[in-house]
């Protein structure tokens, strides 16, 4: 890891950079793909799967009987492990649900909002060498609360052909009765136009590598809704004098591991506790099998040494990483000031990995600084909110006049007539 003494502002730019990525202009083969999945559907998506993964899907989709089936041989450990993180990750997005808002503002008139499921979602679970079957709880279990009436799983085809029976089992779980085959930007595409088998939705999100971020993009210039823009994934560690390193190095290497692309942050008030971290990281990445990638990111990654935590949160605000694990003594207010981040691990017992898997909260978090703005996947991803107002005669009274003057005011005279019209029929109306 590269090491900055932080002095001033002015060593926030490069601390806050994320590494470019290539600049391949893939829109022209996405949008070809696109095209062709448009006007040749299922026989489109099957041709591009064997072209790109090395292998045709051997189906299409896979219905509740047939995955029940296929499930079974799946570990009692790994159900009851997955099982328990859906139990918790439904707790906590069952919380969020607001309930319905009805005020009255002016004597007569009701506003209410209410929120509404958006009726058809596409949700895309990327394949690669470790399908992350976490990922299909954390986009099933919200899209199935909400009450979307249409939820469309979509993930490539495994080495077989197949998908993965945990991603089966932890769809079946989550809700799911159908499950579909399909990658990368040929299976955004299928969800933006339908196919013979594949439904077209509303909104589709997840993750997926630099083709299905296009064709995501291509899909909402079509009218569909998209989640969060998605990079790669990162985690910034604050650890002041009393961390514990080799929970820490253990943290830090837990995201080094995904991929070469993933970013790593260390943020330490204190030197020696800084060192301690770096020999703990030499002495855990060994047993990794997934060691050579991890060095990869960590040879990319930063450790900047700060005065004091507070100076440490204001970088990590900067940086607004999608975790940010608190390893401080102070842990429980020093997440008081956090103003950007996807998901916050407070204090030495909580690592990324809980929430990664188990603790209740979404792992589909804003990257690449977008948590200045996004918040990660939450029940809101998947309802829109609708407002209502009713006005009574009470209420022409209340406001009538004030529409009809702003009205008249933008030149609008059709708007004033509408409420003039209610005005001159409630005059009618009084004896
Ligand atoms: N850290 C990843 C999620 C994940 N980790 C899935 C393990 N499996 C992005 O938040
Ligand atoms: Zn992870």
């Amino acid at each position: 890891m590269q090491y900055i003494q932080y002095t001033d502002q002015k060593d926030l730019n490069s601390i806050i950079k994320r590494p470019v990525r290539e600049k391949e202009d893939l829109f022209p083969v996405v949008r070809k793909i696109m095209d062709e999945v448009k006007n040749n559907g299922d026989r489109a998506l099957i041709n591009f799967s064997e072209k790109f993964d090395g292998n045709a899907p051997k189906y299409i989709s896979l219905n509740k009987t047939t995955m029940e089936e296929n499930v079974k041989g799946i570990s009692d450990d790994l159900k009851d492990a997955i099982d328990l993180a859906i139990k918790n990750i439904k707790q906590f997005h069952l919380a969020q649900i607001s309930s319905e808002i009805k005020i009255e503002p002016a004597p007569g008139v009701i506003c209410a909002q209410r929120a509404v499921p958006i009726e058809k979602v596409g949700l895309y679970i990327p394949g690669g060498t470790a399908p992350l079957f976490s990922s299909v709880i954390m986009l099933a279990v919200p899209a199935v609360l909400a009450g979307c009436k249409k939820i469309v799983l979509i993930t490539p085809p495994d080495v077989n052909g197949e998908i993965p029976t945990t991603i089966q089992y932890a769809a079946l779980q989550s809700g799911l009765t159908t499950i579909y085959c399909g990658g990368g930007a040929q299976g955004i595409a299928a969800l933006t136009y339908g196919t013979e088998s594949i439904p077209k939705v509303d909104k589709i999100l997840g993750p997926g590598n630099q083709f299905v971020t296009a064709a995501k993009q291509l899909a909402f210039l079509e009218g569909i809704a998209i989640d969060m823009p998605a990079g790669p994934s990162e985690v910034a560690v604050i650890a002041d004098a009393d961390a514990n390193a080799a929970f820490v190095a253990a943290d830090l290497l837990s995201q080094a591991e995904h991929g070469t692309d993933s970013q790593v942050l260390l943020i330490g008030t204190n030197d020696k506790k800084l060192n301690e971290i770096e020999q703990e990281l030499n002495k855990q990445i060994k047993d990794l099998p997934r060691s050579e990638i991890a060095k990869t990111t960590l040879s990319k990654s930063l450790v900047v040494k700060t005065s004091d935590t507070d100076e440490a949160m204001s970088i990590s605000n900067a940086y607004a990483p999608e975790h940010l694990i608190l390893a401080t003594s102070n842990a429980r207010e020093l997440a008081t000031k956090v103003t950007n981040a996807g998901s916050v691990f407070i204090g030495a017992l909580t690592p990324e990995s809980a929430g990664d898997y188990a603790s209740g909260t979404n792992h589909t978090l804003p990257t690449n600084r977008a948590a200045t703005a996004f918040s990660g996947v939450n029940m809101d991803a998947f309802m829109k909110k609708i407002t209502f107002q009713e006005l009574s005669s009470e209420g022409v009274n209340s406001i009538g006049k004030a529409v009809i003057t702003m009205a008249q005011n933008e030149q609008l005279q059709a708007h004033a007539n509408a409420m003039q019209l209610r005005i001159n029929n409630l005059k009618n109306l009084t004896p």
